[in-house]
């Protein structure tokens, strides 16, 4: 009975490697997969069924079999702390599988855990949301900011509180935070997008960005690389007429999207670097059927561009990229779960194991705090979207 959970345990964990994996991380999971199997293995030999507690500590705030469940997991005892995320703001998918991804690892670990969605991506309805936070006693906060500096005050005063405070997705300066969990390296994505913009658009010509709030740090260093980029002859016959701001508003995104069509009649290629502002454009394009002049790339879920991505002038998308949200969020939770219980401080050089994840390293970022990064960008287009649309 016991050997048969176990290997439907790791079979579980094979196929979700099989649906996460982006090429390169693919041996690295498999591997943790099986050492997670080896682990459970072990907790179950030691007694107590870890599937059932598991499965109890979902559902239960009771203690009792949380604490086996929380062992066999990730080795520290997380029943009875409270783990919280505060996203960029609610009405955003992308949002949504991140804070999945992050209650998930909690509720399977016997942990509680908070997820929060401001009405509207401004740091104000974040700073609420913190000190809410603070004033409940959790013991930890993970942050997709919606500014640098401004959650500062009320990060430091958490920290100040003994509160582990990190970000994901979208940064907050380095005395705000112990850590970063990042998608993708920003250089990485700026060297792809450009690399897009410049292949898409046939090497020359204008090209505008769209992009969510002017504030938001991921959207700002992303946008940055590419102009660090563009700096190369290889890119000197392109254009970048305009940076819009559609706020991460599908509305205010069409808005954008038919302003910058109408006021540069020769626009070739937009690059929005935001799931938001993606879906929004391509929609645009396509309807006022201009997919055969001007083609779209970025930032997208291949759920929301399945319908737009394609090779021919009906569609507005020939390619574009993303990294799994579920795993920022997954990675994000171990990292609070290792930070509260010691294991990590946030220290550049630290590594943990962040479940059937694998290992990671904490690594120094550019802005001189440190960061975890995901994985590299992973490309979908029309050979592959279709097996992607149902996953994220
Ligand atoms: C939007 C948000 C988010 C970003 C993705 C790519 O959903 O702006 O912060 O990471 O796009």
């Amino acid at each position: 009975m016991k050997k048969k959970v176990i290997s439907a345990l790791l079979c579980m964990s094979m196929v979700a490697t099989m649906m996460a994996g982006c090429g390169s991380s693919e041996t690295k999971t498999t591997e943790a997969a099986k050492t997670e199997a080896a682990k459970t293995e072990a907790a179950t030999e030691a007694g107590g069924d870890t599937t059932e507690a598991k499965s109890e500590a979902a559902t239960t705030e009771a203690a009792g079999d949380e604490t086996e469940a929380a062992k066999a997991d990730g080795g520290a005892d997380v029943s009875g702390n409270t783990y919280a995320i505060v996203t960029k703001a609610a009405g955003n998918p992308y949002n949504e599988k991140e804070a999945t991804g992050f209650q998930e690892v909690i509720d399977g670990a016997g942990g509680k855990c908070v997820v929060k969605h401001p009405e509207s991506a401004t740091a104000e309805a974040q700073i609420t949301m913190i000190n809410e936070l603070v004033a409940q006693g959790v013991q930890s906060i993970s942050i997709a900011g919606n500014d640098f500096d401004a959650l500062q005050p009320a990060l430091k005063a958490a920290m100040d509180k003994g509160i582990q405070v990190s970000s994901l997705d979208a940064n907050v300066n380095p005395d705000s935070r112990k850590t970063f969990v990042n998608q993708a390296g920003v250089d990485q994505i700026g060297q792809t997008l450009m690399d897009a913009v410049l292949d898409i658009s046939g090497g020359e010509g204008q090209w505008a960005i769209l992009s969510a709030t002017s504030q938001a740090t991921n959207q700002n260093s992303w946008i940055e690389s590419m102009k660090k980029v563009m700096e190369d002859e290889k890119y000197s016959k392109l254009e970048l007429v305009e940076v819009a701001y559609g706020d991460d508003e599908y509305q205010k995104s069409v808005d954008q999207t038919q302003a910058l069509l109408q006021n540069y009649p020769d626009l070739k290629v937009i690059c929005a670097p935001t799931t938001v502002g993606i879906m929004a454009a391509a929609k645009v394009i396509q309807d006022q059927g201009v997919a055969d002049k001007v083609k779209l790339t970025g930032l997208g879920l291949p759920s929301e561009m399945a319908d737009y991505i394609g090779d021919d002038d009906t569609h507005s998308c020939p390619y574009m990229y993303l990294w799994n949200p579920i795993d920022v969020g997954r990675l994000s939770a171990y990292t609070s779960m290792a930070l509260v219980s010691g294991e990590i401080t946030g220290a550049a050089g630290e590594k943990f194991t962040a479940g059937d994840m694998g290992e990671y390293e904490i690594t120094a970022a550019a802005d001189g705090g440190t960061e975890i990064i995901v994985g590299p960008p992973f490309k979908f287009d029309p050979s592959n979207i279709n097996d992607w649309k149902s996953v994220y």
